[in-house]
């Protein structure tokens, strides 16, 4: 990354914790005094406040800033789509899901905690994102109905949770095509990465033509990403993914790689990244969006 991207990573990452934050004090309030519910709000803080990429709300800040809004008008929608990324991956973890220990570098949600409130603590992130998003002081009621609406539509059966239901599905060598495992990409991992491009350009008014192109920026980023990942789980050791390697394989998952071998991987995350940064030509003043699209085909984890 150059020193400007750096720099307005960093400013970002500092806009999307503080608010988390604000959440994290929320929970443990609303909640009450019981120590059951103080249980489940440290469940919580547990999973958001480890170490992730914190992606999803950069992408939503970024795409307000670059149809003409202020990137702080849209942390509270960038907030509810880390909630609901969080939720989905300490869901992942569950004996039931992928049954993984480790998550962003700390023991899972239900290593820590146990199944129930690892259960619970996805559930409250889930519906909590529906919370900030409709509580939002920077965003008019208009905007504020939209966001939710596209949150309620990208994590839901039409998207990231339809996602989670084709890979099942694939299990024990289920799918055979790339197209069929492509299709799932775009759900699973696709789908909140445009909710989070989407919400951004909620949160500027953006026009027509501005939020088509960052949906199709992102439908060509969460294919390059997944299949990144999937590169990722067969190159890289568990300490650097801050989750275990090699777990695709361990559950007998049809992944880019297991399908196509490594080499045809890196070349179609290297080709749908391409496409990602053609759509990014539609706006102005895109660098961090370009430098930030080209990083993360070369990230570590
Ligand atoms: C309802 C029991 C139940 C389960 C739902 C919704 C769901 C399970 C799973 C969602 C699918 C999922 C976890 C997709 C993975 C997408 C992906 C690549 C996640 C990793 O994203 P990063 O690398 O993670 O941005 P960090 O930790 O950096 O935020």
């Amino acid at each position: 990354m150059n020193d400007l991207t750096n720099a307005r990573f960093c400013e970002y990452t500092e806009l999307i914790s503080r608010k988390l934050s604000e959440i994290n004090e929320m929970l443990h309030s609303a909640g009450g005094e019981g120590i059951v519910s103080e249980r489940c709000a440290d469940a919580v803080w547990w999973s958001l406040s480890s170490g992730g990429k914190r992606i999803r709300p950069i992408l939503a800040m970024e795409f307000c800033r670059v149809c003409g809004g202020l990137p702080e008008n849209a942390v509270d929608a960038a907030a509810a789509v880390e909630m609901i990324h969080t939720y989905s991956l300490i869901h992942d973890d569950l004996p039931c899901m992928d049954d993984d220990d480790y998550r962003r570098g700390r023991l899972s949600c239900h290593k820590k905690f146990g199944e129930a409130f690892g259960l619970l603590a996805g559930d409250t992130l889930l519906t909590h994102a529906f919370g900030a998003a409709a509580n939002s002081r920077c965003l008019s009621d208009g905007q504020k109905a939209e966001i939710i609406s596209k949150l309620a539509e990208y994590a839901g059966i039409g998207g990231m949770i339809g996602g989670q239901v084709l890979d099942l599905s694939f299990e024990n060598g289920g799918c055979d095509s790339v197209s069929s495992l492509l299709k799932m990409y775009s759900k699973k991992t696709g789908a909140m990465l445009k909710c989070a491009c989407e919400v951004g350009c909620i949160s500027a008014n953006a026009d027509k033509e501005k939020r088509s192109a960052a949906c199709e920026y992102a439908e060509n980023l969460g294919i390059a990403f997944q299949i990144t990942d999937d590169i990722l789980d067969v190159t890289q050791t568990t300490e650097a993914l801050g989750k275990p390697a090699g777990s695709d394989e361990k559950q007998h998952k049809t992944t880019f790689v297991s399908l196509n071998g490594l080499d045809d991987a890196r070349a179609a995350a290297a080709e749908y990244t391409e496409k990602a940064l053609k759509a990014l030509e539609a706006f102005d003043d895109n660098d961090f969006l370009v430098d930030l699209t080209r990083h993360l085909l070369n990230r570590k984890n």
